[in-house]
């Protein structure tokens, strides 16, 4: 592949990295050419030592493994492992923040409660009594009974009977709906694990009540309560990519996923003792700049500049810029520690469930959460003075853009002041201005052109007037290009989501967050049904889902949540699973019958937004509303086919 990237800043910085004789991870992705076929086709089994075994994915010999597995069994397993990775990684941080809410009702750690309006909202769903209660005494219980959905072995997660009642029926009639998040994922293990289930239809099936663990459950948890203790996001302004870094003042870039890291940091880099020590170095303050999803995080809710997505965090050392990287867990490359030793860059981890061999570990210890932020801050400031000015090389290159939006604020905002409901919202998919909303969620991987995908897809659907959402390294990705502004609606929107943007003054691609945050699309759905008007299920409305260049586990257990929350969901590149045409199918096609959504993989980002409006056409058709306002013809690159 030739190109890797369409942002101008990552191709200025890979050839500074190709001068200097810098390894990236499009040089080791290069080096691992051709990948292992049955690895890609999931016919691979390496779950018991009699394997490795593989089938022929030409239907000759070998066609079992050792053990008699056939090709539906083993690509099924090597799937639904990822589902339970994916849930696993997410609902763990969950656990970390319901950890957090319960220091923060014991004083301690530093954490506050910030939203007492969305603590309280929150534990009345739980059934805790409110009246007469403190904040403190309300938030102890709703940690406890948080953290008991982790464990919970029988009953359902409380967070589904926020589903409409038809959703929740069909999930108890497919016997998915999630008993407890730790249970779901472990039975996928055993589940999975030498000489249990063998039936690939009953195996995907766990792997959606294991999503649904994961969207409904830890996701959801981590989301609601990341509000409660560092308060809901609002639209807010700021900046994105490899030019947020600073020349002349300190930079810290905070990696990874959860937000009790990096909020102590953000804390912490505003003490007014760090601020003088910075000053005496001759730094001109102290920059936050994140990578990932922490990025997303901090973004939201302080407006702090993103330096870039999952392919920039390489880049954004060898600017040669930033002084510490931080990191805790998730989407984190192994790389890091032998690239930071060609600079001065002060590389460290956090987390107990993450070291790396010759990185220096400063434990977080949620208890002593500030104070320990206040020393990697302090290391920060150490480093900045080993500094070398000639290695310095930070791209002219930011774009800026709003972020900050919600399930509960932004259609809520669309409504104004005095009619603070999803009704305009609703009104103007069922009146044509809008053909509806897709998700544009997930990840980069250097299989496709960095970005490329997102971008290419999203401008697609804002053309044919369809509102885009998005969260993780998609957002950043589509706001490096400018379409987190709300000029975009005049650039790039079709007449009637530009009316509507206009009207309001949001941009067309609404940023919901961090990936965790995908559960805020499942709440906007919540919101969308209960409004009226647009059916009584998710899988009636004119809604998609698309994960254009997604790597992570993590994608695939966003994908299967929401597949079982009854959407149709695009994935860039396939599953591993074209080994087993039965998979392919189940996926593709026979789960639609169970939950009213399946998956589709299209490369090409125009062929998938091409079907993607098709299927928000088709869902229109059946709930018997007008067609498109503006764009009853669909309109791909510019050209208005049929016209
Ligand atoms: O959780 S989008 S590369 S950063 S996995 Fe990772 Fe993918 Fe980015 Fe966030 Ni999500």
């Amino acid at each position: 592949m030739n190109q890797k990237s369409v942002d101008p800043a990552t191709l200025e910085m890979l050839q500074i990295a190709q001068n200097g004789k810098l390894e990236t991870i499009w040089d080791r992705w290069d080096a691992q050419q051709p990948q292992c076929g049955f690895g890609q086709l999931g016919v691979c089994c390496k779950i018991c030592n009699m394997g490795p075994c593989r089938i022929d994915p030409f239907g000759g010999e070998p066609r079992r493994g050792a053990c008699g597995a056939d090709a539906d069994t083993i690509v099924a397993r090597n799937l639904v492992r990822m589902v339970a990775g994916g849930a696993a990684a997410h609902s763990d941080h969950g656990r970390d923040v319901v950890h957090a809410l319960l220091l923060a009702a014991e004083d301690k750690g530093g954490y506050v409660i910030k939203d007492p309006i969305k603590l309280r909202r929150v534990a009345a769903e739980f059934g805790i009594a409110l009246d007469g209660h403190s904040d403190t005494e309300i938030a102890k219980a709703l940690a406890e009974r948080a953290l008991e959905m982790f464990g919970q072995q029988e009953g359902e997660l409380r967070f589904l009977s926020r589903a409409p009642a038809k959703r929740q029926e069909l999930w108890r009639k497919h016997e998915i709906s999630p008993r407890g998040i730790d249970r779901e994922i472990v039975e996928i293990m055993h589940r999975t694990t030498m000489g249990v289930d063998t039936d690939y239809r009953h195996i995907l099936m766990q792997g959606l009540r294991a999503s649904l663990a994961d969207g409904w459950g830890g996701s959801m948890l981590a989301t609601d309560l990341q509000d409660v203790l560092f308060h809901s996001p609002q639209p807010l302004r700021a900046a994105v990519n490899l030019g947020v870094l600073k020349k002349d003042a300190i930079n810290i870039v905070v990696h990874g996923h959860e937000p009790v890291l990096s909020e102590m940091i953000v804390a912490a880099s505003r003490d007014p003792e760090l601020l003088r020590m910075a000053e005496a170095h001759g730094a001109k303050g102290i920059n936050i700049a994140g990578i990932c999803c922490t990025a997303n995080e901090i973004l939201m809710r302080h407006g702090i500049p993103v330096a870039g997505n999952f392919l920039q965090q390489e880049l954004a050392v060898i600017t040669g810029a930033v002084d510490l990287m931080v990191v805790d867990v998730q989407c984190i490359m192994p790389a890091l520690s032998s690239l930071t030793g060609c600079f001065h860059t002060k590389l460290v981890t956090t987390s107990t469930k993450n070291k790396m061999p010759g990185v220096e570990h400063i434990q977080f210890e949620e208890a002593r959460a500030l104070e320990l932020a206040k020393e990697i801050v302090a290391r920060a400031v150490e480093s900045y003075t080993r500094r070398d000015p000639r290695k310095v090389n930070i791209p002219d290159s930011r774009s800026g853009l709003i972020a900050g939006f919600t399930s509960d604020s932004v259609f809520r905002f669309l409504g104004g002041r005095y009619r603070g409901t999803y009704r305009p919202l609703n009104d103007a998919v069922i009146d044509g201005r809008l053909r509806g909303a897709v998700g544009i969620v997930g990840c980069n991987n250097p299989n496709i052109v960095h970005d490329w995908a997102h971008i290419a897809l999203t401008r697609e659907l804002l053309k044919n007037d369809v509102l885009v959402v998005s969260t993780g390294c998609a957002a950043i990705a589509d706001a490096k290009c400018g379409l987190l502004r709300p000029e975009a609606a005049f650039e790039s929107a079709g007449p009637g989501l530009r009316e509507i943007c206009e009207a309001v003054g949001i941009p067309p691609v609404l940023h919901l967050g961090s990936c965790v945050d995908n559960s805020r699309i499942l709440t906007t759905l919540v919101e969308i049904v209960g409004e009226g008007g647009l059916g009584e299920d998710f899988s009636q409305l004119p809604v998609a889902g698309s994960a254009p260049e997604w790597m992570s586990e993590k994608a695939i257990a966003i994908g299967f949540y929401f597949v079982a929350s009854g959407v149709l969901t695009h994935f860039g590149t396939p599953h591993p699973v074209l080994g087993s045409p039965a998979v392919h199918k189940f996926l593709t096609d026979d789960v639609e019958e169970l939950t009213g959504g399946k998956f589709f993989f299209e490369l090409d980002p125009v062929k998938a937004a091409a079907q993607i409006i098709d299927h928000l056409d088709k869902k229109r058709a059946e709930l018997k509303l007008a067609p498109p306002m503006y764009t009853a013809k669909k309109t791909f690159q510019g050209v208005t086919e049929g016209a």
